[in-house]
């Protein structure tokens, strides 16, 4: 049994800070052994707190060496304070004071990655959500905003660059080879935001001129070798910061706007001020080492990134319940900026997969809770998809409902009432309220309800008065702490399809009874319906379909969504079908209406690339497992493997001709239109893969050889490692290391092909992987690759039925939590989900939780995770 159980901080608990720190000047002394960190807070106690007696309380990571304190320069000893876990108590203090606080850091022993650590030899910071207390003594929480001042000092040669947020006000040197740096922040801004790097670093460099004239510099920093690298994060970031001007009428407000690419990194990246800290894999991105994907998901986090600046940090969060406050609706703002560079569909499609996949199976999972949850143990593991994308729905929720313009008057009335403060989600949401004169206390339900709505859709037609009428249930399952909910205001945007596809009603139905019937008068004949367009709210919804009818949408429907669904559902449905008949060892058979429908779509050239893609990629085992009552891996992944199959088969020919008339030569390029040729031309070349053949092989080959891009040589590269060809995928793989073991990020993608492998001896090959040079346990990337990809893409291997798969990532999970407990918390998930497999399957899994329960000693995310799951 672990030793210490962590805390629970609850949300119904806050209390607004006693003590509020209007400056805060920062000296770092970087050197390679050791970073003293001389802090002096100009402290005062809050006017709107009424109990002035509270003593003064700091938090300060336990393991934190405190070396000096001085109050108004009066040094303390050890009997005018007390320190214990994780805080700093000074009893007796006056109204206001200077605090000053001399720490001792060891930056290269930390492997957290959190607070002040190193990333191949340069210093850098991550201090969301509670980093900065790595760093120094201070209230390290988002509701007290401190104006930041930072020197730096560093070894001159070792550490040309000095960065921290703000601008820079003064530099210089000593005699002694060092130097420094003073960066002035004018922006009150929480401990949260703060960053600072030191490193020998390469640099980006451009221009930018507000709206209102304003120039900033933009500097993009990289290692010298990644400099090629950095052209397409430059101008993703020149593109956003337009668009937020256009769309929101939001300016950037300092003079510099920095990104740094590191490769140690716990996510993405971070919006720090003014100094953005990328992971390298969100930031470089060049057609020879980068995929299509790499390149939208780098203009996404750019956008996400920068659109901070006012979602985020010009108005932030009170406290890390209302963390969706910033990020539902920063990545709100984030797609619809990549939805307006790219395909507005396929970002939709893309994003609602994302959603259904795996958003809704953490809904329905141990860890479940709601966009603003109530209570936590470790904030670290609340940075989630329900946070994030569910959060994102919530308000694009909101834009629906009030529409574009209301949405943008709520928006601009948002930022005005609360620039500087530290708000939550419900002034967000009062906001709207205002601008819209509309009562949306049932609405903000999606905030405080865990759990995936599901409705149910039936309908009657009554040909004599041309009345149709739809009728919806709505209900949410129990979820962890909430076992009955309240119905939800939602909007569902719906059309009524004649038979030959004319559309006969196309408008906005409003949800917020439990029961109601929508009325349709006028109806020339019984329609099929086309329901929740765009998916336009993030629920379940069941209607008892023909596959006549999920036919005819898929041919006619105007809703470009709803079209892509309508074919999911199709195949889902058949999925499932040959599910239940594996299961009954019935023999496994296709669909003709399935295949014939495929075949008009092969052959219809007028199709959108981008678009074809997705309607002919089957629903992925995750989506299958998620809609499972029962997980069974195998039988999904059998049946899906027949199909699979089967489609490729009898359309070997149609697969063909789609893949040649895709392979057009051209020189690469990243435009919407390019990456959807590509993607339909490598979908095309899977499914010829799939047939067996050896010509099928041998045009992978070719492709894997001449292609001029990684979107392509990757692609080629999987299928060919995943195939029965085995000396041939020995070989590239081979080829393919000794070509690109110097780009780091391309080493990823090498290591994910071979996690994902589903032919036999993969377990033993991913234990020989963890061996190799390049791989390397303290690098978060790698363990993502490595790990991640072995238990979240392998599912026959991970989930092998003696149990090996789990053993395996709980011994990774027992080793990485005392080295990084964030990533060991993450990569936890999977195991997680075990109440939901077959029986079998199940114990085994509960087996490996209950291991890691019984050991001493877990960190508080670990613990958080495996202890909620076991409940
Ligand atoms: N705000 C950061 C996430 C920080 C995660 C801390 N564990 C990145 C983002 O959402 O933009
Ligand atoms: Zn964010």
């Amino acid at each position: 049994m672990s030793s210490k159980q962590p805390s629970t901080i609850y949300l119904e608990d806050y209390q607004p800070p006693a003590w509020l720190v209007t400056h805060t000047e920062l000296r770092f002394e970087l050197e390679e052994d050791q970073t003293l960190v001389r802090a002096q807070l100009s402290i005062q106690s809050n006017p709107a707190v009424s109990d002035r007696r509270k003593p003064l309380e700091l938090l300060g990571d336990a393991g934190m060496e405190l070396c000096r304190l001085s109050i108004d320069g009066q040094v303390l000893d050890a009997a005018d304070y007390q320190r214990e876990a994780g805080c700093l108590r000074i009893a007796n203090v006056p109204e206001s004071f200077v605090l000053e606080c001399v720490t001792r850091l060891l930056p290269h022993e930390n492997t957290a990655l959190e607070g002040l650590y190193k990333s191949d030899g340069m210093f850098c910071t991550q201090c969301e959500a509670e980093g900065f207390r790595r760093i120094t003594f201070f209230p390290d929480r988002p509701d007290v905003m401190s104006i930041f001042r930072t020197t730096l000092v560093a070894d001159k040669q070792r550490y040309p660059v000095l960065l921290s947020n703000g601008n820079p006000v003064d530099s210089g040197e000593d005699d002694e080879g060092r130097h420094w740096v003073t960066w002035d922040d004018p922006w009150p801004k929480p401990s949260y935001l703060f960053a600072l790097v030191a490193g020998d670093l390469a640099l980006l460099e451009d221009q930018y001129t507000t709206a209102s004239g304003r120039e900033v510099a933009l500097r993009i920093y990289a290692e010298r070798k990644d400099l090629d690298k950095l052209d397409y994060a430059m101008q993703a970031l020149k593109d956003a910061m337009r668009w937020d001007e256009d769309v929101y009428g939001r300016e950037y407000d300092l003079d510099i706007y920095m990104i740094v690419a590191v490769d140690f990194f716990n996510m993405g990246a971070m919006e720090n001020k003014g100094l953005n800290i990328f992971n390298t894999s969100c930031v470089l991105a060049h057609p020879q080492t980068t995929t299509d994907q790499g390149f939208q998901r780098v203009e996404g986090v750019v956008a996400h990134e920068y659109f901070h600046n006012w979602s985020g940090n010009r108005v932030t969060c009170r406290d890390w319940f209302q963390l969706s406050l910033k990020e539902g609706f920063t990545v709100f703002r984030d797609a619809e900026f990549s939805a307006d560079m790219n395909s507005r569909t396929v970002k939709r499609i893309e994003d609602v997969t994302l959603l259904r996949t795996a958003q809704f199976a953490e809904d329905g999972g141990p860890m479940a809770h709601p966009v603003r949850p109530e209570s936590y143990m470790e904030i670290s593991n609340f940075y989630t998809l329900t946070v994030y994308e569910k959060g994102a729905e919530v308000v694009r929720m909101l834009h629906t409902l009030l529409g574009p313009e209301l949405f943008r008057q709520g928006s601009d009335l948002y930022f005005e009432r609360h620039d500087g403060q530290a708000v939550t989600t419900d002034d967000f949401v009062a906001a709207m309220e205002t601008v819209s004169g509309r009562d949306l206390s049932q609405f903000k339900r999606w905030y405080s309800q865990a759990g995936t709505p599901r409705l149910q859709v039936s309908d009657s037609f009554d040909a004599a008065t041309g009345c149709y009428q739809l009728k919806v249930r709505q209900s949410c399952p129990p979820s962890p702490g909430q076992e009955h909910k309240q119905p939800y205001h939602l909007p569902l945007a719906v059309g009524l399809l004649a038979e030959d596809g004319r559309e006969l009603f196309a408008g906005l139905l409003e949800l917020t009874e439990e029961e109601q019937v929508f009325r349709f008068d006028n109806i020339s004949e019984r329609p099929v319906p086309s329901l929740l367009r765009g998916f336009s709210a993030p629920v379940k919804l069941d209607y008892d379909y023909t596959d006549a009818q999920l036919l005819m949408l898929l041919r006619h429907d105007t809703d470009g969504f709803n079209r892509w669904d309508a074919g999911q559902r199709l195949c889902i449905r058949l999925l499932q079908t040959q599910i239940r008949n594996h299961q009954q060892g019935v023999a496994l058979s296709c669909s003709s209406e399935l295949i014939e429908a495929w075949r008009n779509l092969l052959q219809d050239a007028s199709l959108d690339p981008a678009m074809l893609a997705q309607c002919l990629r089957l629903p992925s085992e995750a989506q299958l497992s998620e809609l499972a009552e029962q997980i069974d891996v195998s039988a999904i992944h059998e049946a899906r493997e027949f199909m699979r199959t089967t489609l490729a088969q009898v359309l070997e020919q149609e697969w063909l001709q789609v893949y040649q008339r895709c392979d057009t030569g051209e020189t690469y390029s990243t435009d919407a239109e390019a990456m959807g040729r590509r993607s339909l031309k490598n979908l095309a070349l899977a499914y010829l893969m799939a047939t067996g053949r050896e010509p099928w092989l041998e045009l992978a080959r070719q492709q894997y050889s001449q292609s001029d891009n990684m979107t392509d040589q990757l692609a080629a590269l999987s299928l060919v490692a995943h195939s029965d060809f085995r000396e041939t995928a020995d070989e590239l793989l081979q080829a393919f290391y000794l070509q690109w073991q110097h780009e780091s990020l391309v080493m990823n993608q090498w290591l994910s092909v071979q996690a994902s492998d589903p032919s036999a001896g993969a377990l033993a090959r991913v234990n020989q992987l963890a061996e190799h040079p390049i791989f390397d346990a303290r690098n978060p990337n790698k363990l993502r690759a490595l790990i991640g990809g072995f238990c979240g893409q392998n599912p026959m291997h991970f989930h092998a039925e003696d149990g090996s798969g789990y053993a395996w990532l709980a011994d990774w999970i027992l080793r990485l939590d005392r080295q990084n407990p964030q990533v060991a918390a993450r990569l936890l998930t999977p195991l997680t989900r075990w109440k939901r497999h077959e029986p079998v399957r199940s114990a085994l899994m509960q087996g490996q939780l209950q291991r890691m329960m019984d050991t001493a000693e877990l960190s508080a995310d670990v613990y958080e995770v495996v202890s909620k799951s076991l409940m």
